[in-house]
């Protein structure tokens, strides 16, 4: 453990140093996964002038670290290279379309290419002298400042490309402009965009992809058949990435969603935490789609300096559609299984009201993967929910674990001081509704993760679409040093926190199971993991120890 980096992660994706924002056209190629990602190759802040770091995985769990695929140098994208996404042509050649910033500071899309193809690094790339490919038209609306992000393309019933760019309307209409290509170089825009939402504001990184509504196995983006499909945008206006699940008509060239969008409220997120632009592509060795997030710092810009990085990526999920055919299901990717170590395994114990149980033998316990699952008897016992409380996160920031309610808080506390002084709580609890019905809150509580107060220590919530007089309540927790990324319900909803403890560091690190309410929970099952680290792109120079 090196003190001076207590915060680097031990299995979370993160360069050797410096910036990292969004993940990029992350792919599978000749067995070799890629992921590339907004990096500042000059320091730990974001640069406009940013580059596609790259870096190189077997099994997407150790990364090795390739050059950066390339960097601002024509004038389609001197003033930087931003977001973007990888398509594989039927032939097999994977094709980067990415955002500049043209030499008049205009948004434009662009093209690379493979230089070498047998590479199955794909280290070098090269960028066409018919950049850009697409180039803001003010005819038809689009502003130079808010067309960007390019979704991985796909082919139409009629062999035409398309691909989707982020945009909006000077009134806050968010557009997921629509462009079409028959040979993927020359693009046209479509007269009308693949779907748009009033109020939205700026989408960022879109992604459009199908999913099977007949079991998890996942589909590559061009697919059609008994899908459904997905529209997520990552919303500038909250910073937050929004999903929703519908139609796509390949006749019209629209997308309608089954329920609406963000307007109304009513969009779930793929993550009620800290996770941003995020990108899926289609694993065709494993057969499903693997999720990415950009989960940024929650420390002051000077720490990061001083730490020298600052950004890292979410565990890499596998994406699908649930049952109800309602919700997106995540959890993370099973090669995680590789980093187990010592197991920790409890069968049915009972979680009296106001106990806190540490979970002894996890020796490494902030590099931890812990899953518990709940059974609760007394529903009746529940409290009746407000009916203003209809936001999670404020119920979960007012509501701390000190107010007792009859059915929890029960949850897990992580990266837990010796001495109780810091801990970051995910738990649950229990309401009733009016009609009978229960309603489940999962809350992220950082506001006692570290003693340090410069650091944005919000808490997090999300209401969980179970029924918890039918189903068994399950918690999974990634903890990774300053990184806590919690499944609940089986993946219904995943909300990710970074924190940063001053005590709870190496061997000062405890975990627990608690429950604060005044009924007894049990837990039908606990499993909890050390995990060791995986191989990240190498050694990093500590700043401090040159
Ligand atoms: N980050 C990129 C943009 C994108 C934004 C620039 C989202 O392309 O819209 O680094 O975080």
């Amino acid at each position: 453990q090196d003190l001076n980096q207590p915060y680097r992660t031990g299995y979370h994706f993160q360069p050797p140093s410096n910036w990292m924002n969004d993940p990029n056209g992350p792919m599978v190629y000749k067995g070799i996964y890629h992921l590339f990602y907004q990096y500042n190759p000059y320091g730990a802040v974001w640069d406009v002038r940013i580059v596609w770091g790259h870096s190189t995985s077997l099994d997407l769990v150790n990364w090795t670290p390739q050059p950066p695929a390339f960097s601002p140098s024509q004038p389609s994208d001197i003033n930087g290279c931003w977001s973007g996404s990888v398509t594989i042509l039927p032939n097999g050649t994977p094709v980067i379309l990415y955002t500049g910033i043209d030499q008049n500071k205009s948004q434009v899309q662009n093209v690379a290419v493979p230089v070498n193809i047998s590479d199955p690094y794909l280290r070098e790339w090269s960028k066409s002298p018919a950049n850009p490919l697409m180039a803001p038209n003010a005819v038809n609306g689009i502003n130079p400042d808010r067309f960007r992000d390019p979704t991985t393309a796909w082919m139409g019933h009629d062999g035409e490309w398309r691909v989707i760019v982020g945009s909006s309307t000077d009134d806050r209409r968010g557009l997921a402009v629509l462009y079409k290509s028959r040979d993927f170089f020359n693009w046209t825009q479509a007269t009308k965009p693949l779907h748009h939402e009033d109020l939205t504001g700026m989408w960022e990184c879109p992604d459009f992809f199908p999913v099977s509504i007949t079991g998890t196995d996942c589909l590559e983006t061009s697919s059609f058949g008994e899908v459904k499909h997905v529209l997520k945008v990552s919303l500038i206006e909250t910073l937050h990435d929004y999903y929703t699940i519908g139609s796509y008509d390949r006749e019209k060239d629209v997308y309608v969603p089954d329920h609406g969008f963000v307007q109304d409220g009513s969009a779930p997120r793929l993550d009620y935490g800290k996770f941003y632009a995020s990108k899926t592509f289609y694993d065709d060795v494993k057969k499903r789609r693997i999720l990415w997030g950009w989960v940024n710092e929650s420390s002051p810009a000077k720490d990061d300096i001083e730490k020298g990085w600052s950004g890292l990526q979410s565990f890499p999920r596998k994406i699908w559609l649930g049952e109800s055919g309602n919700e997106l299901l995540q959890w993370p990717i099973e090669e995680i299984e590789t980093l187990r170590e010592t197991q920790v395994k409890w069968d049915n114990k009972v979680l009296k009201a106001g106990s806190t149980i540490q979970v002894h033998g996890v020796t490494a316990a902030q590099q931890a993967d812990v899953d518990v699952s709940f059974k609760v008897k007394d529903l009746e016992k529940a409290d009746v929910i407000e009916p203003s409380w209809t936001d999670p996160q404020k119920i979960c920031s007012e509501e701390d674990l000190s107010v007792k309610s009859g059915l929890g808080p029960f949850g897990l506390m992580v990266l837990t001081s010796n001495d109780m002084e810091e801990y970051t709580s995910v738990y649950f609890r229990i309401f009733k509704s009016n009609d009978t019905k229960y309603v489940v809150l999962m809350c992220s509580d950082q506001s006692r993760s570290s003693l340090n107060e410069e650091n944005d220590k919000a808490t997090f919530g999300a209401f969980v679409a179970i029924d918890p007089s039918q189903e068994t309540l399950s918690l999974r927790t990634l903890i990774d040093h300053s990184i806590v990324e919690s499944y609940g319900g089986g993946g219904k909803v995943c909300i990710t926190s970074r924190v940063y403890p001053k005590l709870a560091i190496g061997e000062n690190t405890n975990l627990f199971v608690f429950n604060k309410g005044t009924q007894s929970v049990d837990v039908l099952g606990l499993n909890a993991w050390s995990l060791k680290s995986a191989q990240i792109n190498g050694e990093r120079v500590s700043p401090f120890s040159e």
